[in-house]
C-alpha cells in the first residue's frame, strides 16, 4: 500500500512537473518578434526581419528597418522629406537602444543628415556620450560617415525666419514617428525610432523620440516600449519607462500600454484628447499597443510573416479623482 501511494505520488509529481513548462510556454509568443508604429511600420519590420535572417545583429535589424522609412520619408514625417519646422526646414530626432549592456545613442535637432538612426547608432558605438544635438550632432555624423546633404541654403532660411519672415505653407498639424522594437530568438531586446517631429515646431524644439524613457525605452530584463503622438504629451510622463516598469511588475505589454494611457489621461488636463500611442513587447515574445484618441495601426512580424494590425482608442475610464 505505501509503495502504491508512493508511486501515485511520484506520478502526480511528474505530471505536475510536465505541465509546469507547458503553462509558461502557453503564455509565450514567438521569437524573434518585431513590432513597429503605423502602416509604414510593416516596411520597417519586414526589412528588419530580412536583416536578422541574413545574420544581422539586433541593432543591424533595427537600423535597417528604420533607415528604409527615413529613405522613403514615409508619411512625410520621417527623414529629410519629413515635416518642416516653423522656419520651413526639417530638424530630425532619433534614438537607438540595445538591451544587453543597456546601451543607447540619440540625436536631436539634426539638420541635413539622411539617416538620423545611423547617426544615433554611431553616437552609441563610437562616442562616450549618449545624446548629441544640433550642430554638434551633425558634425559628429559627418565625421563618422553618415550620408549628408549640403545645408548652406538653410542658413538663409534661418536668418529670414529670425528676421521675422514666416513661411506660409508650413504644415503645423502633422507628425508621425517610426518606432521599431524587437526581441530576438535568445530573448534579447533592441529598439529605435526616428522622426522629423511635430510639423511647424519652433526651431530647436526636441520631441519625445530621442529622449530615453519617453519616446523609447529598452530593458533587457523585461521588454521595450515605444511612443508616437505629440511628444509634449509623452515626455512629461516618461511614458515608455513607465510602461516597461508596469511590465516588470507583471502586466502584459497590452495591459501596460493601456494602463499608461489611462494614467496619463487621468493626470493630464486634456484627458483622453491627448494624442498619444504606444507599442510594447516583452522578453517572452508578447506584444501590445494602445492609443488615447484615435485608431492606431501598427505592424507585427515573426518568422512566419508580418501583418498590419490596429487597436481602437482605449475606452475612457470614468474620472474618480483618486489613484486607482
Ligand atoms: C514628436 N512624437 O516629435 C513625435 C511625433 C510623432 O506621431 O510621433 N507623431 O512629437
Amino acid at each position: 500500500m505505501p509503495i502504491r501511494f508512493l508511486a501515485l505520488l511520484s506520478l502526480s509529481f511528474l505530471a505536475a512537473c510536465a505541465s509546469a513548462p507547458a503553462t509558461v510556454e502557453a503564455s509565450r509568443g514567438p521569437r524573434p518578434l518585431l513590432i513597429a508604429t503605423w502602416p509604414f511600420g510593416k516596411i520597417a519590420t519586414d526589412l528588419a526581419l530580412q536583416s536578422l535572417r541574413a545574420g544581422g545583429s539586433r541593432l543591424d535589424a533595427v537600423e535597417a528597418g528604420i533607415r528604409e522609412i527615413e529613405r522613403l520619408s514615409c508619411d512625410g514625417s520621417v527623414g529629410l522629406g519629413g515635416r518642416p519646422n516653423a522656419a520651413g526646414y526639417p530638424q530630425l530626432d532619433a534614438c537607438i537602444m540595445d538591451g544587453p549592456g543597456h546601451r543607447a545613442g540619440s540625436v536631436a535637432g539634426l539638420e541635413g543628415i539622411v539617416h538620423p538612426i545611423s547617426a544615433a547608432r554611431r553616437v552609441m558605438e563610437r562616442s562616450k556620450h549618449v545624446m548629441l544635438v544640433g550642430e554638434g550632432a551633425r558634425w559628429f555624423a559627418l565625421e563618422h560617415g553618415v550620408e549628408a546633404v549640403p545645408i548652406e541654403e538653410l542658413a538663409e532660411r534661418k536668418s529670414r525666419w529670425a528676421a521675422g519672415e514666416r513661411p506660409s505653407e508650413t504644415d503645423r498639424a502633422g507628425h508621425d514617428t517610426v518606432t521599431l522594437l524587437l526581441v530576438d530568438g535568445a530573448g534579447h531586446i533592441a529598439g529605435g525610432c526616428s522622426t522629423s517631429g511635430a510639423g511647424g515646431k519652433l526651431p530647436g524644439r526636441v520631441g519625445d523620440s530621442p529622449i530615453l524613457g519617453s519616446g523609447l525605452y529598452v530593458d533587457d530584463e523585461v521588454g521595450a516600449a515605444g511612443a508616437t503622438g505629440l511628444g509634449e504629451n509623452v515626455m512629461r510622463y516618461c511614458a515608455t519607462f513607465w510602461i516597461v516598469e508596469l511590465m516588470r511588475q507583471g502586466r502584459s505589454p497590452q495591459e501596460a500600454c493601456e494602463e499608461v494611457v489611462h494614467r496619463i489621461a487621468r493626470l493630464d488636463p486634456q484627458g483622453y484628447d491627448l494624442d498619444i500611442c504606444f507599442i510594447a513587447l516583452d522578453k517572452h515574445g508578447r506584444y501590445g499597443a494602445a492609443a488615447s484618441n484615435s485608431r492606431f495601426p501598427f505592424a507585427v512580424a515573426t518568422e512566419t510573416g508580418s501583418e498590419l494590425l490596429h487597436v481602437e482608442r482605449v475606452s475612457p475610464r470614468a474620472r474618480t479623482g483618486g489613484a486607482q
